[in-house]
């Protein structure tokens, strides 16, 4: 069949900041379906909002659309767009996993493929063209006559490794301007699951409980193809569980030192329990070319850590900060505020214990209830939805009434906490030496380096005008 894939635009601060990555989901459901003699095609409507001509939905036999919870707007209004030339119309990704029943009584989607969506969608593409019975294609979901029909789980891909890298060719590669110090940057995932299932993340959920990763060898031959085919220098392994295995990362800096990478840079997400276990882990992953590591700190303040499930402790946040600079490896901070019983003094510990962190960079998000998640359930049990307008599910907007916090204040600390991080003159001038472990790392150019004066500057202004426009006067709040 001819399988047309799109990735819709987002609308938030992260688009307009330029994040861009290439969706990798749907270059793993394009190279998985190609491999079965299917035709793909992948519109990343992010990079080009106009990439989506009458001639590929006309090519189109089927077309399958992403939507995580700030997309799923737009999502739905491209399905729109689609049922108008009367195509059957596929949706997946992390919002319509969970609210699958929603999006199918929008009378826009005709299928709603839950979970990791590789062999769910190329079973479903093998039912339709043989008109086999849809209730035996397991983790979709439809609507039968008007009436919603749930097919059984299907459990996510084990054997990573088999799995054909996503199909980045079908992607604008050039596009994609992301760089780690001055050097383009590839994103790459190693592993899907996360055991820990913290309060307000779904990944869990979603990828299961069990940690289910790629060999070393399969990452570094995906490295060296991203090396030597585009010139990638820098990673990015987006995985939200790189350095669960210890192991792993032994195997995996033995493998690039045997093949000769060793000038590449590379950033990870990690948890600060895991590093603090595994030093000899930290000091190889420094001499492997570790770069940043994102560090999920969340809050200062013990009950709030409590609350987020996230099993970790003020003493670990510390140990981990002190052991990634031992080692010469930055730190990305990310930090939430706005937890349902949190106070003023609550949210202003944090900001302020943020700053004294001084991370090499440093993001702040608005707790939101993502759907899947525990706290998805407890905002809804408790009827603490401010609204449902999904676009605003960003991070950056109250959508949850507080106990002792107005939406109003939210925002204002929100802003407030970005202006003492990034309009920090120690912030914007200072120029720490880029070493790795000893090791320096290319001078960046006089451009970079304006490049990196202006940026914190034009981040706070972008962001200040993007918070700003929705109102919440009308909102009636709890007692206070
Ligand atoms: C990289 C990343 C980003 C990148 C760019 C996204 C990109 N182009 O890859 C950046 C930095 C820009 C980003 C930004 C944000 N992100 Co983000 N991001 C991720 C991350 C870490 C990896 C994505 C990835 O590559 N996954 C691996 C691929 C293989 O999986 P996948 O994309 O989900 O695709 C699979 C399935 O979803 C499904 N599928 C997906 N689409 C389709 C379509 C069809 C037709 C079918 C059949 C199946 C299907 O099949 C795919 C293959 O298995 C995920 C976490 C994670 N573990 O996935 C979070 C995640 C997607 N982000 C999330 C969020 C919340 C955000 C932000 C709001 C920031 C924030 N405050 O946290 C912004 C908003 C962005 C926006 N959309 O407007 C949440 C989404 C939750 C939700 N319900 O929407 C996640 C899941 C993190 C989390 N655990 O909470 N993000
Ligand atoms: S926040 Fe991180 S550790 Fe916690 S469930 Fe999500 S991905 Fe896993």
């Amino acid at each position: 069949m001819n399988v047309l894939l799109i990735s819709p635009a987002g609308s938030n601060l992260y688009a307009k900041l330029g994040a861009q990555l290439p969706p990798l989901g749907l270059g793993y459901i394009a190279s998985v379906i190609r491999e079965h003699d299917h035709k793909a095609k992948i519109i990343d409507l992010g990079i080009d909002e106009m990439s989506l001509t009458q001639t590929d939905i006309d090519w189109a036999d089927i077309i399958g659309i992403s939507a995580d919870t700030p997309r799923y707007p737009e999502a739905l209004r491209i399905a729109k767009l689609i049922k108008t030339h009367n195509k059957p119309v596929v949706m997946g990704g992390y919002h319509v996993s969970f609210l699958d029943r929603e999006a199918l009584e929008t009378g826009l989607v005709d299928y709603v493929v839950r979970g990791e969506g590789e062999m769910i969608f190329l079973n479903l593409l093998k039912t339709l063209e043989n008109h086999d019975d849809m209730k035996l294609v397991a983790g979709i979901s439809y609507l039968e006559n008007g009436v919603y029909q749930k097919n059984r789980d299907e459990a996510p891909p084990h054997d990573l490794d088999n799995m054909p890298f996503p199909a980045r060719d079908l992607l604008p590669i050039k596009h994609y301007k992301n760089q780690l110090n001055g050097l383009p940057l590839a994103n790459l995932i190693t592993s899907r699951g996360c055991p820990f299932n913290c309060y307000f993340c779904s990944s869990s959920k979603f990828g299961g409980l069990t940690w289910r990763s790629r060999s070393a060898v399969s990452i570094v031959d995906e490295m060296e193809y991203l090396y030597y085919t585009y010139g990638y220098r820098a990673f990015a392994f987006m995985d939200d569980n790189f350095t669960l295995s210890s192991r792993r990362i032994f195997e995996f800096a033995d493998e690039l030192e045997k093949r000769n990478l060793t000038d590449i840079y590379w950033w990870c997400f990690s948890r600060v329990d895991i590093l603090v276990k595994n030093e000899d882990m930290v000091k190889r992953m420094a001499e492997a070319g570790a770069y940043m590591v994102f560090l999920g700190l969340e809050s200062n303040n013990e009950t709030v850590l409590n609350t987020y499930n996230k099993h970790i402790h003020n003493n670990q946040q510390q140990q981990a900060i002190k052991l990634l600079r031992k080692y010469g490896i930055k730190i990305h901070g990310s930090y939430i505020i706005g937890d349902i019983h949190e106070t003023r003094e609550m949210v202003l510990q944090t900001i302020k214990w943020a700053k004294q962190v001084n991370a090499k960079s440093t993001q702040f998000s608005i707790l939101t209830p993502y759907p899947g998640t525990a706290l998805y359930e407890d905002v809804e049990k408790d009827k603490r939805f401010l609204h449902k307008k999904w676009e605003l599910y960003d991070g950056m907007h109250p959508v949850i009434k507080l106990d002792y916090l107005t939406p109003k204040e939210i925002q204002h600390f929100f802003i407030k906490a970005f202006q003492s991080f990034y309009l920090n003159p120690k912030k914007l001038f200072h120029h720490s030496p880029d070493k790795i472990n000893g090791k320096k790392i290319p001078e960046k150019s006089l451009t970079e380096k304006v490049r990196s004066i202006i940026r914190p500057l034009s981040v706070f202004m972008t962001f200040c005008r993007e918070i700003n426009h929705y109102d919440y006067k009308n909102i009636k709040l709890k007692d206070r």
